[in-house]
């Protein structure tokens, strides 16, 4: 049941699928390589009122995080999602249910949906992170009055890349640390790990909040990846996040047997059933999620009750993206079960601009404001989204809905 039925909404006028390159100041090397350029995937909605819907597909450029690409997200959101999804209706939660028809396709998935999300919120005059209170423990039904208290700010972490030398790493822990910022993450890989997190550590001391972010680089099987994981284990770490294999939940559960420190799963978890299929095998005790990574904000709100349910640690998680991508993870993070420091730097520290603007910034105590404005609640840059352009589809609206 929903609370509007499509017939009573606005014709949708525009729907549009653009890739964007965004001006990546640095390359970002994790363990399953490194992004040298950033292109994303925006999909863009506007109802015969004027109302606009952003939401953002942020696959990578490459297929070494997950098989998802900026050009198969295209393709997908283009040819299949966003036909669909215009099919569905437009209610938030109907355009999710008519999405998972599609398998895996996540991000793609995502940015349609979230379309639709802000559309809503811009329609009914409110913040997306109101939106998402009044849809939270509904079980997908109407939307309502809120269920939750909301945050009006979130707290911060930064995810530092692998850079060429430890000196230059801890200097960025430093910078950041004086920042504020309420959590540091480390990108480790085979031979960049227990060095550069014990001097983490030494210089952040005992009680700052430090965790580390393998990508799925170390193999399981291997007696040398133990030896490892249990050196981090004694250096109290928030989590080690997704140490093993992106697939690999049965060796995720038998190290986490083995560890004091939480197991987080990142690549491991594309939906709420693996949450809950991870949770019931003990392949991890801390979960990061990423709207696009798990099919949308419909099934982030699944999420987000499961892990408060089970009282597991919850945090969002980063892809770079855009103001676009980043609005719509700052509104959930203002959700009560968001109880961990998210991926959150600001543009800047990422790119030469962003596509939103004002683009948010970290407060000196290490938080950022949750917008206050009705929809997106940060106003898209159409020239920049323009003078980046890669590629534009207009997919075609139909009348089915009038
Ligand atoms: O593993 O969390 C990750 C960026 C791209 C792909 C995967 C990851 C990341 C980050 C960046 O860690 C976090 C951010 O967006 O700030
Ligand atoms: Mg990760």
């Amino acid at each position: 049941m929903s609370d509007t039925s499509a017939r009573a909404c606005p014709a949708i006028v525009l729907a549009e699928v653009l890739e964007v390159r965004l001006p990546l100041l640095k390359a970002f090397t994790t363990g399953f390589g490194t992004t040298e350029t950033r292109r994303i995937v925006l999909v863009h909605i506007v109802d015969e009122e004027g109302h606009e819907g952003w939401g953002e597909a942020a696959a990578l450029d490459h297929p070494y995080y997950l098989p998802e690409t900026t050009s198969s997200a295209f393709a997908l959101a283009t040819e299949w999602a966003l036909p669909l999804a215009l099919r569905a209706g437009q209610e938030p939660f109907e355009v999710a249910r008519a999405l998972e028809v599609i398998r895996g396709n996540t991000f793609a998935r995502a940015g349609v949906e979230s379309a639709f999300w802000c559309l809503k919120a811009s329609r009914m005059g409110c913040p997306l992170s109101e939106l998402f209170a009044r849809a939270v423990r509904t079980g997908r039904g109407a939307v309502g009055e809120a269920a939750v208290p909301l945050r009006s700010s979130i707290a911060a972490g930064e995810s530092i890349g692998m850079q060429t030398t430890i000196e230059e790493t801890i200097a960025e822990v430093e910078l950041r640390a004086g920042e504020g910022y309420r959590r540091i993450k480390l990108k480790i890989a085979p031979g960049w790990d227990l060095d550069v997190a014990t001097a983490a550590r030494r210089v952040l001391g005992e009680d700052a909040m430090l965790q580390v972010d393998a990508n799925g680089s170390y193999d399981g099987s291997d007696p040398a990846t133990l030896e490892v994981m249990e050196g981090l284990d004694e250096l109290g770490l928030a989590c080690i996040e997704q140490p093993l294999s992106w697939d690999d939940l049965l060796g995720h559960a038998k190290l986490q047997e083995r560890l004091k420190t939480p197991v987080c799963l990142d690549e491991s978890l594309r939906s709420p059933a693996d949450v809950r299929r991870a949770l019931e095998l003990g392949a991890c005790r801390n979960v990061n999620l990423k709207p696009g990574r798990v099919g949308g904000v419909a099934a982030s709100l699944d999420i987000h009750d499961l892990c408060m349910s089970h009282e597991i640690p919850l945090w969002c998680g980063g892809m770079l993206e855009s103001g676009v991508g980043r609005a719509v993870n700052i509104a959930l993070c203002a959700l009560p079960g968001f109880s961990e420091p998210a991926d959150m730097s600001p543009a800047s520290v990422f790119y030469a601009w962003d596509i939103v603007e004002p683009a948010y910034e970290v407060d000196r105590d290490g938080t950022i404001a949750v917008p206050a404005r009705a929809g997106l609640g940060f106003e898209v840059r159409a020239d920049r989204v323009a003078s980046q352009l890669v590629r534009r589809a207009v997919v075609e609206a139909g009348r089915s809905e009038r």
